[in-house]
């Protein structure tokens, strides 16, 4: 398929909101097409963004982590993950699906925890160069209902909430306002997504809306 080229696919959206669910069926929907695909996610996918998620996630220092130090986390994990995984699978011509990037830290530290979105955004430059997703997924649905199904999961799986997921409701409903003002923004690049119907339904939309993208040569 040498007429193909590579594109960089994001997922975005609260807690719970189906991102990694999509991202799966994505990947074998593109794999079914004869695509070579990179699945991978933020933070972590590689050995160092991994260990970057362990203490974002768990804080294992017992230290409280400062705002600052948390933005640049996410930052440094996401620079490893862009030069280690993503710019070279592009080069190959192969397809990269990843459940979250910088729109994340936009979302969550910006519009979250009250940084200046500009000054978030130049640190997005220093870190990703022009590795800019093609299309982002922004799964869309209430807060309160991401959160139940987070409780639920956690039930399923007797899994203790995250140190994120331990957030006030109100942090969880300016990070959904967050990434609204985003779609608003740039409505080419992120396609909002209504993530309450079943999987499969999602899929499929998500599927249609990537066809400019999927049939793209040049
Ligand atoms: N973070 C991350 C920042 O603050 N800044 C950043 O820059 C970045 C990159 C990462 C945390 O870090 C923060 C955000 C996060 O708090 P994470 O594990 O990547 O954590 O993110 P989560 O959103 O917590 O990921 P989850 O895997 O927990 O949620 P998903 O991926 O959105 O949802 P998924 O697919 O795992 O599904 C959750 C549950 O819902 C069910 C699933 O079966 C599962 O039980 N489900 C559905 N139920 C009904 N209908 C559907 N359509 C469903 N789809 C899935």
């Amino acid at each position: 398929m040498a007429d193909r080229q590579g594109q960089f696919i994001t997922f975005e959206g609260v807690e719970g909101s189906g991102k990694t669910t999509q991202a799966r069926l994505l990947v074998e929907r593109l794999q079914a097409d004869g695509r070579t695909v990179v699945q991978t996610r933020e933070p972590g996918g590689t050995a160092t963004g991994e260990y970057i998620r362990d203490i974002l996630q768990h804080g294992r220092s017992g230290e409280t982590l400062c705002a600052e130090a948390e933005l640049l986390l996410f930052s440094a994990s996401r620079a490893q993950l862009v030069t280690q995984v993503i710019r070279p699978a592009l080069q190959r011509g192969e397809w990269v699906v990843c459940d979250r990037f910088f729109d994340s830290t936009t979302a969550y530290q910006a519009y979250g925890h009250g940084f200046d979105v500009d000054k978030v955004e130049i640190i997005h430059g220093f870190a990703v160069g022009a590795t800019v997703p093609r299309r982002t997924f922004l799964l869309d649905i209430a807060v309160p209902e991401s959160l139940r199904r987070m409780q639920r999961r956690n039930a399923e799986q007797k899994t203790a909430p995250d140190r994120f997921e331990r957030e006030e409701i109100a942090f969880h409903e300016k990070v959904h306002a967050g990434y609204h003002a985003l779609a608003r923004r740039d409505p080419r690049r992120i396609r909002v997504i209504d993530a309450t119907c079943p999987a499969n339904e999602i899929a499929d939309r998500i599927w249609e809306e990537l066809e400019d993208v999927r049939t793209c040569t040049g």
